[in-house]
């Protein structure tokens, strides 16, 4: 589809928003920091399915400006944005039929959160796409979780008894999490959930998939299938490796060098910091100029940028990407890209 991935060719520069529950311990369980990600703190801190669910009661994002948010990629002249409408925590940002735990059901904020960010992205001409984490699901019964997972690094002291337990029941660490089959998951929450997606929201230019852990081809020939209601969208390649390539690749965190293309479209997806979702405490920013650069990078390989920024649990982005957004948006300005 030549003419289907036109603007996404064009496009160069987007914005990734890790946003979810993970939000509110950010970084920190029971006075704990845990390591890697902020999105990941329910696996690497072994948090059991009901104590995580607990933090869901204290997400209640009142600062929530979707306006604001478009607006300021606008300005750094960004065209497209995706959003994690669920991440491998399983948490919806909307409102779903599928599950309960969702914005709408299991939050003070108590409404959907994708509704106004489609509104704002219609005013301001962005294009906008949804991250669904399709295979792993901590949250939702009979979803995946990365073998990876160890309670390494975190000083509790059940950690080698839950290691255990996660190293035989593939990667799970709670019998909540088991309580339905894989197959079961897949027709009554990630099919239907990827409907409500594609149907409530106008036009959804992206689906952006993840880490394909446990996938079958069937799972993933079904959940293909719902792509037909959204005749433009655009994929990328984390359906199911290597039979469902998608539309683009997705090197992640590094830009390919000139060498390493193949003539397939590609997008580098990249923190401005070291986590997805935010840590009250990660402070290692990457500044405005190496944005720039490697924007430029890019841009040179015509390959795209999606730059991640991680909102907190009021629903404000940190100030230091809000800074770099700025400054990003003054050298397009200079440069007559905006
Ligand atoms: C995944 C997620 O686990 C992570 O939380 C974040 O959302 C990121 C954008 O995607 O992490 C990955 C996925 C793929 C690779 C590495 C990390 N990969 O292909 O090397």
């Amino acid at each position: 589809g030549g003419q289907r991935m036109q603007w996404w060719r064009e496009a160069r520069f987007g914005l990734f928003i890790h946003w979810g529950i993970y939000a509110v311990p950010a970084g920190v369980h029971n006075g704990r920091q845990i390591g890697r990600g902020g999105e990941w703190i329910m696996n690497r801190g072994k948090i059991s399915v009901a104590d995580y669910q607990q933090y869901a009661r204290q997400f209640n994002p009142t600062a929530y400006d979707a306006d604001a948010w478009v607006k300021a990629a606008r300005d750094a002249g960004m065209k497209y944005i995706v959003i994690t409408a669920k991440h491998h925590d399983g948490f919806a940002l909307f409102k779903s039929n599928a599950s309960k735990w969702n914005i709408a059901d299991a939050t003070p904020y108590g409404k959907d959160l994708l509704k106004p960010l489609a509104a704002a992205c219609k005013k301001y001409g962005l294009k906008l796409g949804f991250y669904y984490s399709h295979a792993q699901d901590w949250n939702n019964p009979g979803g995946a979780a990365a073998r990876k997972a160890t309670a390494e690094g975190w000083p509790n002291p059940d950690s080698a008894t839950i290691d255990a337990y996660t190293q035989a029941n593939s990667g799970h660490w709670d019998p909540a999490q088991t309580t339905a089959s894989m197959s079961d998951y897949i027709d009554r929450v990630a099919v239907p959930q990827v409907k409500e997606l594609l149907t409530n929201y106008g036009e959804v230019a992206v689906l952006w998939w993840d880490t394909p852990t446990g996938m079958t081809a069937e799972y993933a020939r079904k959940l293909q299938a719902v792509l037909a209601l959204q005749p433009g969208i655009i994929t990328n390649d984390r359906l199911k490796r290597p039979d469902f390539p998608g539309d683009y690749k997705t090197p992640e965190q590094k830009i390919p060098t000139a060498a390493e293309l193949d003539g397939r479209d590609w997008e580098t997806c990249m923190t401005m910091n070291g986590t997805w979702g935010y840590k009250s405490y990660d402070n290692r920013w990457k500044s405005t100029g190496t944005l720039i650069r490697n924007l430029i990078d890019i841009a040179s390989k015509n390959g795209n940028y999606l730059l991640n920024v991680g909102p907190d649990a009021t629903g404000a982005f940190p100030a230091a990407s809000i800074a770099a957004l700025k400054g990003i948006g003054q050298w397009m300005k200079i440069n007559g890209e905006a």
